[in-house]
């Protein structure tokens, strides 16, 4: 991609509306546009980012057996008032009317609807268990929007429902998902610790969270010094679930079965939750389906969120540095940032061959091809945080060399034209 043909409207000034690291650098990244308060318009880099951190939590979700579908934003009234959660909601549900006067509602979260097409179709405990997600927006009225898209109104969530014929099932499903949890987050590049959650509103009796540790996270959690020595080979809910690890409210220093030296306090990013909460839906909703002895069953089931828009901010949180933004390369919108840092005909030359040879080879790359100087691309490049550069330079005129730079630890090496081929090839 060439960057004069791009959109990508970087800032130079922060805005002084930001008040945590992502939001200032996804707003002079040019990744996202203020619509509305807690609503945002994602521009052409962010988007790109968002696209890959669901393509990595749908593979996640494939690979346990769960299956993709998308629901509609709008649903209609009645099936909450099934549930009987309709009333319960409050403030934070955006209740709207249709032309025939019909209450409908913009969805801040799916298990009614999913029970109402679950319960169509499935009548025999032969067709469970059953694992359907969606990854799509949701619109909470949250009475406080900020930090940009880690706390928005309009915000895009994977989430995920599962129905099991027994407790003891069902169980094993919310264990897939956990370890499917921990996988994922590792795969985007980042560590997040599930801890021991209420179920809230969406009630039930077994609930993680899972929280990316960071200075400006909007909650206080509270866990055992052991999860920071835990390597990934040991990440699953059997290793894990037996360590204390809580968040905000339910930490009670009285009661804490661990002691002070033993005990690590910080703040976190909540970017995934989920409940098991056995026939809470299904028994409300009437969804029953024939159990092996004839009688019939309610279902149970669970629930499974991960904020994916929020994760864009949490991955900045947690990997930036004073220049900007440092992607993990599985979520980098471009692999490679190519800079023409002379705009002579001879580095034009090299760079468009390098650009075109990349391209053609299904290797990512942002091409700064525009006629500015040489600082102002190290520093847009710098910004938007692409894993590496290439920069075409004097080096290039004199031995023929580029410069490739690890935008994560700085370091730079020189190679020739063929050897920064082979690198990314
Ligand atoms: C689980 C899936 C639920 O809604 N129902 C379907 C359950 N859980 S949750 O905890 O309320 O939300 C799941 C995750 O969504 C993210 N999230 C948000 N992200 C950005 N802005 C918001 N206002 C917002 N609210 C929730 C969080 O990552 C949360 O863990």
């Amino acid at each position: 991609m060439r960057l004069s043909q791009y959109f990508l409207p970087t800032l130079k000034e922060t805005p002084s509306e930001a008040q945590i690291a992502s939001h200032r650098l996804m707003l002079r990244a040019g990744m996202i546009n203020q619509t509305a308060g807690g609503i945002y318009t994602w521009l052409p880099l962010g988007e790109l980012v968002l696209k890959r951190i669901d393509q990595i939590v749908a593979e996640e979700q494939d690979r346990i057996g769960c299956h993709r579908i998308t629901m509609p934003t709008i649903q209609p009234a009645h099936l909450w008032q099934e549930s009987g959660r309709y009333e319960d909601y409050g403030k934070e549900m955006l209740r709207i009317k249709d032309r025939h006067d019909r209450e409908m509602l913009y969805g801040p979260t799916h298990e009614e609807v999913v029970t109402d097409v679950v319960r169509q179709y499935v009548n025999s405990y032969r067709q469970l268990p059953l694992c359907l997600y969606q990854i799509h927006w949701k619109f909470r009225d949250e009475i406080r929007p900020r930090f940009g898209i880690m706390r928005g109104r309009e915000f895009y969530m994977k989430d995920a429902y599962s129905f099991d014929i027994d407790a003891a099932s069902a169980r094993t499903s919310y264990e897939k998902m956990y370890n499917a949890y921990l996988r994922t987050f590792a795969r985007l590049g980042i560590k997040a610790v599930p801890m021991r959650a209420d179920s809230g509103a969406i009630g039930g009796d077994l609930s993680h969270e899972f929280h990316v540790v960071a200075d400006t996270g909007e909650s206080a959690i509270y866990y055992d010094k052991i999860f920071e020595t835990i390597t990934e080979d040991d990440y699953s809910m059997e290793k894990l679930a037996k360590f204390y690890a809580v968040s905000d409210e339910k930490h009670d220093p009285a009661t804490c079965p661990i002691g002070p030296d033993q005990l690590i306090s910080r703040r976190g990013i909540e970017v995934g939750h989920i409940f098991y909460f056995g026939t809470k839906y299904s028994r409300s909703m009437n969804l029953k389906v024939t159990g092996a002895d004839g009688k019939p069953i309610y279902p149970e089931m669970g629930s499974y969120g991960i904020g994916v828009s929020r994760l864009v901010g949490a991955i900045i949180e947690s990997s930036h540095d004073e220049h900007g933004i440092i992607w993990p390369e599985q979520v980098a919108p471009f692999r490679i940032g190519l800079i023409d840092a002379k705009n002579d005909a001879q580095t034009q030359t090299v760079s468009n061959q390098l650009h075109e040879k990349f391209s053609n080879s299904g290797v990512s790359v942002l091409y700064d091809d525009r006629s500015e100087r040489a600082g102002i691309k190290f520093s847009d490049m710098d910004l938007i945080g692409l894993p590496w550069q290439v920069i075409v330079g004097s080096k290039t005129l004199t031995n023929g060399t580029v410069e490739v730079k690890n935008r994560r630890t700085g370091e730079r090496q020189d190679l020739s034209l063929d050897e920064v081929i082979a690198k990314f090839l």
